[in-house]
């Protein structure tokens, strides 16, 4: 070995040890960042809820992969102060364009109530809601209502941000329930869940999108797709 040789290896091993060195501290770096690029002070999102229709969440459906009731209320979501409802009166397209009951604009019209007259309901099989927030927002959370006047499970719920109507630029999904990919969107790591007055809360991270879309497929009382609202927690993009 030439002497030149042995510095250029004493060199690269230094380097090494000290990227080694380096590295748990560039990853604690990162975990230590607030979610998003929040900047400021986080405080709860503004959800109002509807009455409920029934006490508790029973715990006998049959029903596989289910999640266990928390059994108190959910804790406040926390983003950055100005938050609010981006999807209220914003234009609704479906994969079923014409409701078996209701209008589409039902999803995003404010009216939560879980009776009859305050939900539509979309035909049999995959089916979805995409919401066109306008412009692109950054969202925090989504909450979601399929149906609340009895408990119920819907089936293969996934929940899709994109760039475009017709997600195919920068589709991500947010939400997957569908544990065997019936619903051909990929597999869901996600777990069944009752639904109740609370509605479905789904973490958003502060991405970026204009459009929000939510699949679902019959619930375990009929084959049919049901949206009492959607609530999408956002701010315009600076
Ligand atoms: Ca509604
Ligand atoms: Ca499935």
């Amino acid at each position: 070995m030439t002497r030149h040789s042995a510095v250029v290896r004493s060199i690269l091993g230094l380097s090494l040890l000290l990227g080694l060195a380096l590295l748990p501290a560039a990853l604690h770096a990162q975990a230590a960042q607030p979610p998003a690029k929040a900047g400021g002070q986080l405080v709860p999102i503004p959800i109002q809820l509807p009455k409920p229709m029934f006490e508790g969440t029973p715990q006998n459906l049959s029903v596989p992969n289910l999640q266990k009731p928390l059994g108190r209320p959910r804790d406040p979501f926390l983003a950055p102060a100005g938050v609010t409802n981006v999807a209220k009166g914003k234009k609704i397209a479906s994969s079923d364009m014409e409701p078996v009951i209701g209008d589409l604009e039902q999803v995003t019209d404010a009216d939560k109530k879980g009776a009859d007259g305050s939900f539509v309901e979309l035909g049999p099989g995959v089916q979805h809601v995409t919401v066109d927030l306008g412009a692109p927002q950054e969202v925090y959370a989504i909450l979601l209502w399929h149906f609340h006047k009895t408990p119920r499970v819907y089936f293969d719920v996934v929940v899709q941000l994109a760039d475009d109507a017709d997600f195919k630029k920068n589709v991500r999904t947010i939400f997957n329930n569908d544990h065997d990919n019936t619903a051909g969107l990929g597999k869901g790591a996600e777990m069944n869940y009752v639904e109740t007055a609370e509605g479905k809360l789904v973490d958003a991270k502060g991405a970026v999108a204009r459009y929000v879309r939510l699949y679902s497929r019959g619930n375990n009382a009929n084959e049919l797709n049901h949206y009492v609202e959607v609530e999408v927690f956002g701010r315009p993009t600076k």
